[in-house]
């Protein structure tokens, strides 16, 4: 089954696979003896990682073997989840779900989509047909307790929310790293295996790496220099970067993204107010620290402001992913070697697909929440809204479908989202594990393993430091009788239609695939334009499942074998023959090509975001004064709130403590080892204190995805080590309005000791 038979005796095989479980995608050389894996480690030969690997990826072995990993589905009897057979489980849903649909409508059935959906094929593909099977607008994801303010600031300024700017870490000279903490995440929206070894060599070539961060995370310890930032502010910083180019004569786009770029003169006087001197105090900055990183990164050779979970789940997100495109674009970086640059995905995306250069531009606010009126975005509403859709909406949602997801320890108020969870009429969830979310689904379905199924990094090549590609097929066989992912997924889908328990998915996904082929064949952007469908599909196969429809995907992307037209580009037979990945270089500049905006410029100015400020400037005075916050953090050896069930990785001394400084420790009577009674306006947690000085002054940090001691679960490891759950301390209401982003750094807290 692996992709490349190294044959050693009768039953030892060597398979190689990208691991999933998080951004970085390194890749991975699995011996396999018989049906067990034996070892893991990084694949030396991958074009990417090229044998790096963190600590979690050998895990995968454990992980499959977990004896608490979900095989059968589990349906509730009398409150008890008993195992059922997937006939059983399946008539169960088929009874219940259009049932509720054909009394209540549609937008009674409400839908959770996890990040891990965003590392699997199966669910990227497939989360689609579910959605559109339902037809509901009550779609939810991680997504608004992460990266959309990066997304939507990128829909406005570039045309299409999927035109995230990466930095070019390879080449750069100058990496300004804010609100991330690479060392332990190892990246994300910028897709780098091995991200701090890349780092390392920023600063071995004679490059600058400076840390913008309320904590002293390992990434700024390795850093030239730590900006130790008061949290939200990341968006003042930035303006007044902005400003002290411009008041200082600084401002060089460069000739290339000249061309390109409007609305630079708006900007300048919109952001005239945000002075470093004005900003000062509510940034914790001084004017001078602000000023020289913006004449550093206008000198350097090139540069690239960073930002991730830590500018992006804030009150500003928005505002704040937009000012980092504007002091690279005034820095001159965007879209030069190593600046700020935009990745051409192998499979193809919103930015290669269509009509080059310009389009429609993006937009917000088809369909609003019920009960806060709280607008659409990227096709779903605010996570922390989906509590109130439950409990107080004049048409409540009834059922809900979560796939992936654990929203109970990962969105805001869990408290209120567990209790309403507990008020629905029927829960489906599609998930490897009975846990603090899925204790409440009527009924579970398990997908197969990480190992049992193929893989290929659809969503995060499109954020990757090169152009690669890479597919991995499965490494061990599913189990007799078991669904793979997709196939749940499309037959949940299509059970919800009414077309009951016995529909079968392949004659969906052929529907599905001939779609897709009939629209490209139509459409002038494509490299199989003015073809017949039926030879593309024929050419295709009648295996249904996500491996042939990447392969549509790849022949017809920008590096695609167009089905002959292009001899030896892209496809599945390619990557197959090729297990340790094809690498297409370097990223290479796209202005204009990459631009779906109307005007066919970057839009710099986009009056969405420039309307923005007034707030921002409203808030200078409050957060000069503000009182004690909460900041998050993650550990290498920690994945959000799924991973704390195997053992070799939550060993060792306990991870969920309170971070406090010194000063506030003596200040708040607290010390190292005591317990912390922790509150802010809807919640209260107990937690053990951590004494250091890795955090600033009024500032606390507890990491989120912890508090596994709730009764109905069935994760033995993770029990033993409970932890408590942040997020019953993130506020629901506390959001960035442009994207509906949740506000989970920088949250106000009073604190005293137990
Ligand atoms: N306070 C605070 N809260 C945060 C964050 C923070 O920094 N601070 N970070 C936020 C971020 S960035 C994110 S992405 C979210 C994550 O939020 P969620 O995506 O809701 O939660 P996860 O912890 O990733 O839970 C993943 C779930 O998927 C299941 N699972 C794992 N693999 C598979 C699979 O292959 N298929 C299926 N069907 N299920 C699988 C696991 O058992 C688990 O139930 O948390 C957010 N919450
Ligand atoms: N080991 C591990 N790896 C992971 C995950 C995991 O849970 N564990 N989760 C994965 C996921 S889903 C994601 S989205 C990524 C996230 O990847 P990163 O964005 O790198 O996430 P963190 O490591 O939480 O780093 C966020 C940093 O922001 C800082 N911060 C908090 N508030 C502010 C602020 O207001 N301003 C500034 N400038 N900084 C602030 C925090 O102190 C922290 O150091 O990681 C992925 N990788
Ligand atoms: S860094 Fe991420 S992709 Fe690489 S081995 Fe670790 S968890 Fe897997
Ligand atoms: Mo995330």
């Amino acid at each position: 089954m692996g992709t490349e038979h190294d044959i050693t005796d009768d039953q030892t095989r060597t398979a190689f696979r990208t691991c999933p479980l998080c951004e970085a995608g390194c890749g991975l050389e699995i011996t396999v003896k018989g049906d067990r894996v034996t070892r893991i480690r990084g694949d030396q030969a991958d074009v990417f990682s090229h044998g790096f690997l963190c600590p979690k990826g050998s895990t995968l072995k454990q992980l499959h073997d977990d004896p608490d990993r979900l095989r059968r589905p589990l349906v509730k009897r009398d409150g008890v989840h008993v195992e059922a057979d997937w006939d059983e489980a399946w008539a169960i849903i088929a009874d219940r779900l259009p049932q509720i649909i054909g009394e209540r409508g549609r937008e009674s059935v409400a839908v959770y989509l996890g990040n891990p959906s965003a590392h699997n094929l199966g669910a990227l593909l497939y989360n689609r047909s579910l959605l559109q099977a339902l037809g509901t607008r009550r779609r939810f994801s991680a997504s608004t307790v992460d990266q959309m303010p990066r997304q939507v600031a990128a829909g406005y300024v570039f045309g299409s929310p999927v035109t995230v700017p990466v930095p070019d870490l390879d080449h750069t000279d100058y990496l300004v790293v804010m609100g991330a903490n690479p060392y332990a995440s190892n990246g994300s929206l910028c897709t780098a295996p091995d991200f701090p070894g890349r780092l390392e060599a920023i600063r071995a070539r004679g490059g600058t790496l400076v840390v913008v961060d309320p904590r002293r995370s390992r990434t700024a310890e390795e850093a030239d220099r730590w900006i130790a930032i008061r949290p939200g502010t990341d968006a003042l910083f930035l303006a007044a970067m902005a400003t002290a180019m411009a008041e200082e004569g600084l401002v060089q786009l460069g000739d290339h993204a000249a061309a390109h770029v409007s609305g630079v003169d708006e900007v300048v006087a919109a952001l005239a107010p945000f002075t470093p001197e004005v900003v000062a105090s509510a940034t914790g900055v001084s004017a001078d620290d602000i000023r020289r990183v913006a004449r550093e990164l206008c000198a350097a050779p090139s540069g690239s402001v960073y930002g991730r979970i830590g500018t992006t789940t804030t009150e500003f997100g928005t505002i704040t992913s937009w000012l980092i495109d504007v002091v690279n674009t005034f820095s001159g970086n965007l879209d030069r070697r190593g600046g700020a640059m935009f990745p051409k995905p192998v499979a193809g995306s919103g930015n290669t697909r269509g009509r080059s250069g310009t389009g429609k531009g993006f937009s917000v606010g088809r369909g609003h929440t019920q009960v806060r009126q709280l607008p659409e975005v990227m096709g779903e509403y605010p996570a922390s809204a989906m509590a109130e859709e439950i409990t107080a909406a004049a048409d409540p949602v009834r059922a809900l479908i979560t796939v992936a997801g654990n929203p109970v320890l990962s969105t805001p108020n869990s408290d209120q989202l567990d209790a309403a969870f507990g008020q629905l009429e029927f829960m489906v969830s599609v998930d490897i594990y009975l846990n603090e979310t899925t204790k409440h689904a009527d009924v579970i379905l398990p997908p197969p393993s990480q190992l049992q199924r193929g893989h290929y990094d659809l969503a995060l090549l499109g954020f990757a430091v090169r152009n690669v590609a890479n597919y991995s097929e499965p490494v061990l066989p599913i189990d007799e009788g078991a669904p793979d992912e997709w196939e749940i997924l499309a037959k949940l889908g299509l059970i919800a239609a009414g077309l009951g328990p016995d529909a079968d998915p392949a004659v969906a996904d052929d529907l599905g695939l001939a779609g897709m082929v009939q629209q490209s064949v139509g459409d002038p952007g494509s490299p199989i334009h003015g073809r017949a469908a039926e030879e593309i599909l024929a050419e295709l196969g009648t295996q249904a499942g996500p491996e042939r429809m990447l392969d549509f995907m790849l022949q017809t992307g920008p590096y695609g074998a167009g089905f002959g037209a292009n001899p030896g580009g892209a496809s599945v037979a390619l990557l197959k023959a090729n297990p340790h990945g094809v690498d297409y270089g370097p990223l290479q500049p796209r202005l204009p090509e990459v631009l779906r905006t109307p005007s066919g410029t970057v839009e710099l100015a986009h009056p969405v975001l420039l309307g923005d400020l007034a707030r921002l400037a409203a808030a200078i005075d409050r957060f000069a004064e503000q009182p004690l916050v909460l900041v998050g953090r993650r550990h290498l050896r920690s994945n959000n709130s799924w991973m704390h069930n195997i053992e070799v990785l939550v060993k060792g001394k306990p991870r969920c403590t309170l971070h406090v400084h010194p000063d506030d420790a003596h200040r708040l009577g607290l010390a190292d080892g005591g317990v912390a009674r922790i509150t802010s306006r809807v919640g209260t947690v107990d937690a053990p204190v951590e004494v250091t000085d890795e955090v600033r002054p009024g500032v606390v940090s507890l990491p989120h995805g912890w508090g596994h001691d709730q009764p109905g679960t069935r994760m033995r490891v993770a029990a033993e080590r409970a932890g408590v759950n942040s997020n019953v301390l993130a506020d629901h209401e506390a959001l960035d309005p442009l994207s509906g982003t949740s506000v989970l750094n920088g949250i106000p807290v009073d604190i005293s000791p137990v």
